[in-house]
């Protein structure tokens, strides 16, 4: 029996994953978690957080998961969460900023302070975490960042500018950081899923009519699943991903492939 490809262990690890109480970037935390790291769970509502790390180290036994509530859009609170993160866990090896939110309307109609809310959850905070962070990694000279795009860096519909604005912006901005941190031996790709099951499109899950036409367009037949991105998302933070940079790695059951 062959030994598992040691490339692929995070055994050691500390990750950090925003956004992660739930959803795709608590799939990616319990993946890394599986994979032997140290995983931080974020997310704004502390007591949500406590519960899904209580409920994480109770289902992975022995598994290293503590809660770092805080607001990714809070530029302030970000630099102090990092100072105390450093502190008590050491610098991450791997920062996932998955944080995000939609709110869907007209071009014409929708409010700004709704761009806003999008843009700064879902870009601006990929920005603020990523640089935070990246500072201790460039002195440590090492360090892994996955931002979570979208399937939307690429292709669109009516109705999702902020979102669709932002996640493309990610992906300009993963290739910005690949371009100022590679030579430092820093890591920096996107992880863009395609149509996912998660709460974010649970009315779109549950609409006959559009879940028939993304299925359709999906040559997978399917809607994807939180753990379909678990895979490539260890992947991306392992040593087996030491000359990935800069990509953005579309997980889409094929979609973004045909017409
Ligand atoms: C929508 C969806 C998309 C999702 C999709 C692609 O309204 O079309 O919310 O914007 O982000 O899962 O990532
Ligand atoms: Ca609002």
């Amino acid at each position: 029996m062959l030994p598992a490809n040691p490339a692929f262990d995070l055994t050691g690890r500390l990750a950090l994953v925003t956004g992660s109480g739930r959803g795709i970037g608590h799939a990616i935390a319990r993946g890394y978690a599986l994979a032997g790291a140290r995983v931080l769970l974020n997310g704004r509502d502390a007591d949500r957080l406590e519960a899904a790390a209580t409920a994480l180290r109770a289902e992975l036994q022995g598994a290293q998961v503590r809660a770092v509530p805080f607001d990714v859009t809070d530029a302030v609170a970000v630099e102090e969460a990092c100072e105390a993160i450093v502190a008590d866990h050491g610098c991450p090896d791997i920062l996932v900023n998955n944080a995000g939110i939609q709110i869907r309307g007209p071009l014409t109609e929708l409010p700004i302070d709704d761009w806003r809310q999008v843009v700064d959850t879902n870009l601006t905070s990929g920005f603020v975490v990523g640089r935070t962070f990246a500072r201790h990694m460039l002195r440590r000279g090492s360090g892994k960042i996955v931002n979570v795009c979208s399937v939307m860096n690429h292709l669109v519909r009516a109705s999702v500018a902020p979102y669709a604005a932002a996640k493309s912006g990610l992906g300009g901005l993963t290739r910005v950081m690949c371009a100022e941190w590679a030579p430092h031996g820093i890591q920096v790709n996107g992880l863009a899923p395609g149509y996912i099951e998660t709460d974010l499109n649970a009315a779109l899950v549950a609409d006959p009519d559009f879940t028939r036409w993304i299925t359709g367009r999906t040559p997978a037949g399917r809607w994807g699943r939180v753990e379909d991105l678990v895979g490539p998302a260890v992947w991306l933070a392992s040593s087996a991903a030491d000359f990935v940079n800069g990509q953005v790695i579309y997980v889409d059951g094929g979609m973004t492939a045909v017409i």
